[in-house]
């Protein structure tokens, strides 16, 4: 079977890729998540018709949102991941000889199931760390029950679409610096600079009203719109604290310190928009 996947996250833009096989295609309580092999990209992970992650370029996106924050903060132990239920966050967090716990707040168990069956390749198995505990619910909740306690809040989120819209709020926004502990750091999915200039534009407002030093920064990604994401940083502390520090052990993908600093240098007509 040769078959073309099409995304329209836009009413003005489609996406494709070619598709091999349909591996697991289910509605779940939340979502309709289906997991597909692809001709180029490994095993791909659709929520709602629109792409989560590939085997091929997840890494830019979960390295980035990652060590980003981690290397900002001194000796990061306890960290929150927000969604991230695929498991390729908190593969990357555990690198870190520092983490003594990290929470995975996410509310589709069966995301975690199909990512544990279809890309152990790739993700591994990091729910069986130690460290890690899964948490199957609402993230609101836990984040208002936990002030001041976490070194690194990361939020992997699907789009602000339907259920995830709150998530991009500036109620969640609030609740995400609250939850950090003095000196902690946030990394939250903040989408497309050409697509999203608003959003990430009331987002950056929300985070500069709440820390003294968020930034954007960017990857690529092939299939995502536009060809890559964004991330906001929300901090006190400076991203650049991040810099000249050595990565956790393990492989790098994507992230390498040329990378790590020009991943937040912004286009001519965004950096206007965002920074004034
Ligand atoms: N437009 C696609 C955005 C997807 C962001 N979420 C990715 C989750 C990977 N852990």
């Amino acid at each position: 079977m040769s078959i073309w996947f099409t995304e329209e996250l836009h009413p003005y833009y489609r996406k494709g890729i070619r598709i091999k096989k349909i591996l697991a295609d289910e509605q779940t309580q939340y979502q309709h998540l289906q997991v597909v092999e692809t001709e180029f990209f490994g095993n791909a992970m659709i929520l709602d018709g629109i792409i989560q992650l590939t085997e091929r370029d997840n890494m830019g996106y979960h390295e980035m949102i990652v060590h980003v924050p981690m290397l900002a903060v001194e000796n990061p132990k306890k960290v929150l991941i927000v969604g991230g239920g695929d498991g390729a966050a908190l593969k990357q967090v555990l690198r870190y000889k520092s983490v003594e716990q990290v929470v995975t707040c996410e509310l589709d168990q069966r995301v975690v199931d199909l990512s544990r069956e279809h890309f152990s390749a790739s993700i591994g198995d990091p729910w069986v760390d130690s460290r890690s505990q899964l948490l199957v619910r609402d993230a609101f909740g836990y984040l208002e029950e936990n002030p001041g306690q976490f070194d690194v809040i990361i939020s992997d989120t699907t789009d602000p679409i339907g259920m995830a819209e709150r998530l991009f709020s500036d109620e969640f926004y609030k609740l995400v610096v609250r939850a950090l502990a003095p000196g902690g750091a946030a990394a939250t999915q903040c989408e497309q600079p050409f697509f999203d200039r608003e959003l990430i534009k009331t987002i950056y407002q929300s985070a500069k009203q709440l820390t003294k030093n968020p930034a954007y920064f960017y990857a690529n990604i092939p299939t995502y719109p536009g060809g890559g994401i964004g991330f906001m940083y929300v901090s006190n502390t400076p991203w650049e604290n991040g810099l000249n520090k050595p990565y956790p052990p393990g492989q790098n993908e994507y992230i390498n310190p040329e990378i790590h600093k020009g991943a937040f240098a912004l286009p001519e007509f965004f950096m206007k928009e965002l920074y004034g």
